[in-house]
């Protein structure tokens, strides 16, 4: 007997050059063997982390034209699965897209990283995207990402675990299930960690020096894939940190412009066998 087939909607952006956002999600949720609907909510020449120059151009406008063509047609969602969102109109929007598809709400709420906002977002986008979050099954932020949410200063690590399980019991008020990346207590290593019902599973790597472009699109994409291939939280945080930490290593050996994000198309081949492992 053929399994119905699962169907992931992905809500991001499309950066064109730069890998990060759809051109990360749309491979990995492939490659897993899973059929993915796509909802650009920009296009732009490049992503906006250490790159100038790039155009923008916002399809906020399209969006719930879009999700109404779909609704004509009845689809049926495993799971919706949202990055970077370049409005706070567009939280709305997937607010809406989350109650009119009832499918598993994964939210990465993408919008800064080493303690700062990403280019363009304005400083109170924490709180909308908190807001948006308290809709989502499962969210991934990063610390930087978390602690804005939690409104609280931001800290480099090595962070302690009394502080990792206060982040996470803290962000799992917002949502029930937390996985949390740029977890690490002490320098050789990074990872993430996952809580579910007050429960922690760490998942570290032996850390890489140095920072790459669009690692957590990357770790977010095989959660979800994880997640809905039917992987408990924990295993799923286990794929997602295996598979980056394996694109992050291949990257710094090859010696790449990581601006141009990591190289993740070496390993999937092997991704659906490493998500059902
Ligand atoms: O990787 C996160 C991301 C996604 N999309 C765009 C970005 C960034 C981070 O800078 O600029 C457009």
């Amino acid at each position: 007997m053929t399994l119905r087939q699962k169907h992931v909607l992905a809500v991001h952006d499309i950066s064109c050059m730069g890998r990060c956002s759809l051109t990360i999600a749309l491979p990995v949720i492939s490659a897993a063997g899973i059929t993915t609907t796509v909802m650009p909510t920009a296009v732009l020449s490049t992503h906006t982390g250490g790159l100038s120059g790039y155009t923008y151009r916002d399809l906020t406008s399209d969006m719930l034209a879009i999700a109404d063509h779909w609704q004509t047609l009845s689809p049926s969602f495993d799971a919706i699965y949202t990055g970077y969102l370049g409005s706070k109109e567009q939280l709305e929007i997937v607010a809406e897209l989350i109650r009119r598809f009832k499918a598993l709400a994964v939210i990465d709420p993408v919008m800064g990283d080493h303690g700062r906002l990403y280019a363009g977002f304005a400083p109170d986008f924490p709180l909308g995207m908190k807001k948006l979050c308290s809709h989502a099954d499962v969210i991934c932020p990063n610390m930087t990402e978390a602690l804005m949410m939690l409104d609280m200063p931001y800290q480099e690590g090595p962070y302690s675990r009394e502080f990792m399980e206060e982040i996470l019991v803290k962000l799992a008020k917002i949502a029930g299930k937390v996985v949390l990346t740029g977890v690490y207590f002490s320098e050789d290593e990074y990872g993430a960690a996952a809580y579910e019902g007050s429960s922690i599973h760490y998942a570290l790597k032996e850390r890489i020096p140095g920072t790459c472009h669009g690692t957590g699109d990357l770790f977010a994409s095989v959660l979800t894939a994880g997640l809905v291939s039917g992987s408990s939280l924990n295993k799923a945080t286990d794929a997602a940190a295996e598979f980056t930490a394996g694109s992050i290593r291949r990257t710094y050996e090859a010696g790449t412009d990581t601006r141009f994000g990591v190289n993740f198309e070496a390993g999937l081949k092997d991704l659906a066998g490493l998500i059902n492992e």
